[in-house]
């Protein structure tokens, strides 16, 4: 018995040596797909709503609602050059409370390897006003946006967490950030929208029958710090441009990728 696990195990182990000397060989050709995983944490922790954390100011604080909009994906090679995503292919609401919003998959990416990805939190000023016939899909206001959007300023909200915490003051001990403000408004406001630049620890071989995974970790408690410790007893609520710019710089540095799945 022994010996016919450890007969299998050498195989197993030659089997794979030889996968990953052929996948070498193999040039990367053609076109790809490429599969980005926004994990949500909590610093090294998992992110789950109603687990209790503590936040940067020490105040505990338990999350009921996360949502946030990325949008406008670039993948950069390590010379520099770019491929642009199509960008209508690119606006996505990811939202803990719907299992597989986290998971984007971009296709046709000419082949090769990708050393970092780029990409906004929010939706870019020129989509933000457009017709609504060209925001459709995560974008459409009366759809899934309808609980991202501020009709009373045209513009969507990028970012939001809300939850309760014994350091609120408010009425249930609420907490509610929503993030927004893209910019453009008659009169002048806040633009909110930060362009995320990741380096990739491992490149992301892309190609013709490959399916890598980029496993990004989005850490929603650096949101609440870095550069700016937010206290829930302080403010406890935000849902004006003005006022979350602050924010805005906090979530600027929450994303990271922790890993890559070549397959
Ligand atoms: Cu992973």
């Amino acid at each position: 018995m022994k010996n016919t696990k450890s007969i299998f195990a050498v195989f197993m182990a030659l089997s794979a040596l030889f996968s990953v000397s052929s996948c070498k060989k193999d040039k990367l050709k053609g076109k790809g797909t490429v599969k980005l995983t926004f994990d949500s944490r909590a610093g090294n922790a998992n992110f789950a709503y109603g687990t209790e954390y503590t936040n940067a100011a020490g105040e505990k604080l338990t999350f009921t609602k996360l949502q946030y909009y990325v949008s406008n994906f670039v993948l950069i090679k390590e010379d520099g050059s770019e491929y642009v995503v199509p960008q209508e292919l690119t606006y996505r609401l990811i939202d803990e409370g719907v299992a597989g919003s986290e998971v984007i998959t971009l296709p046709d990416i000419p082949a090769g390897e990708y050393t970092k990805v780029k990409f906004i939190v929010g939706v870019d000023s020129l989509r933000s006003t457009m017709d609504v016939s060209k925001r459709t899909g995560d974008l459409d206001p009366a759809g899934k946006a309808a609980d991202m959007y501020w009709s009373w300023n045209s513009g969507y909200i990028f970012f939001k967490i809300e939850g309760t915490s014994p350091a609120s003051t408010r009425t249930g001990n609420v907490f509610m950030y929503h993030i927004g403000g893209y910019g453009g408004y008659s009169t002048p406001t806040a633009n909110n929208i930060r362009t995320i630049t990741l380096t990739s620890p491992n490149a992301i071989e892309i190609g013709e029958g490959r399916a890598p995974e980029v496993h990004i970790y989005a850490d929603i408690l650096e949101s609440l710090k870095t550069p700016t410790t937010i206290s829930i007893a302080n403010t406890a609520v935000v849902h004006m441009p003005m006022a979350a710019t602050t924010f805005a710089n906090n979530y600027a540095d929450m994303f990271k990728i922790d890993h890559v799945h070549n397959e």
